[in-house]
């Protein structure tokens, strides 16, 4: 409770922030993207984690404030990286409950304004649970005039993949780093992979592993024939600074 009273101020007192996880091409491990995420320094508990502090938010109404700030800091600072940066795609989480507060597609497009970003560098993540039981083609389709490319999210984690793919608009699939953690252990997981795979490359829809944390998980996914992978071995999170040298190193 004093945790939720804490996060109504911690935005004002700078305590809320950003980090970006590299998402790397598996064909010649540049960076072709990042994917930024909410951290929340506290100045007791230190750092509080998403999964704990966006329930809070939910629960005080404050979560789609939160993501409305998420969305103008990425995009700002996405819109001002060094060097090849500028081509990097930009990847922003998104939840049911904004969804949900129909104000999505308007949030975004000001973040666009605001922030100069070209919309074609801007992909919203969008997990298959919080597409449960809703029909967000509108929004979606709208997101997707726009020029924004739309990422399912923690794909294989729920029951409800297939269908979500069916009936929207899909950009990206990532694979759910539940899926990863066995690819290289339980030949089912590989074959449930390697099905995704190639429905990715029928449906002409780009596929990112998330949580590759090693090399004997990326092993497979580049004999899966993988496009994208994101995960510990690559990269972790890291702070604007630390991206920035990351891609000078690289340019
Ligand atoms: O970055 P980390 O692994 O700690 O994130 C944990 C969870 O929090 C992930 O499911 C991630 O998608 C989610 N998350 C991180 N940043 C944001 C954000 O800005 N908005 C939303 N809705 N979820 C986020
Ligand atoms: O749900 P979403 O995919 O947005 O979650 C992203 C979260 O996954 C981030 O919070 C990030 O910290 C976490 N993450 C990224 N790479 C790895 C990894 O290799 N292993 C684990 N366990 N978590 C990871
Ligand atoms: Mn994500
Ligand atoms: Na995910």
């Amino acid at each position: 409770e004093q945790l939720r009273l804490d996060l109504v101020d911690a935005r004002e007192r700078g305590e809320l922030g950003l980090v970006w996880q590299p998402i790397v091409a598996l064909a010649d491990h540049r960076v072709t993207g990042v994917e930024a995420l909410l951290r929340w320094q506290h100045p007791l508990h230190g750092d509080v984690p998403p999964e704990e502090f966006l329930p809070l938010a939910e629960r005080a109404g404050l979560l789609v404030d939160l993501q409305r700030w998420a969305l103008h800091s990425a995009t700002t600072a996405a819109a001002s990286l060094p060097g090849h940066g500028l081509e990097l795609k930009l990847g922003v989480n998104v939840s049911a409950e904004h969804l949900a507060a129909g104000t999505l597609v308007g949030d975004v497009a000001s973040a666009l304004r605001a922030s100069g970003l070209s919309p074609e560098r801007l992909v919203v993540e969008i997990a298959e649970s919080a597409l449960a039981g809703r029909d967000a083609t509108d929004d979606v389709t709208a997101l997707r005039l726009m020029g924004v490319r739309l990422a399912l999210d923690d794909f294989g984690s729920g029951n409800s993949s297939l269908r979500g793919l069916g009936r929207l608009p899909v950009d990206i699939i990532k694979l759910d780093r539940a899926l990863l953690s066995r690819v290289d252990r339980d030949p089912y997981t590989r074959a449930i992979c390697e099905a995704v795979l190639s429905l990715g490359a029928a449906l002409r829809v780009d596929v990112v592993a998330e949580g590759v944390e090693t090399a004997s998980q990326l092993g497979v996914l580049q004999a899966l024939g993988c496009g994208y992978a994101q995960g510990f071995l690559l990269a972790r999170p890291m702070g604007l600074s630390a991206l920035e040298d990351l891609l000078e190193s690289h340019d």
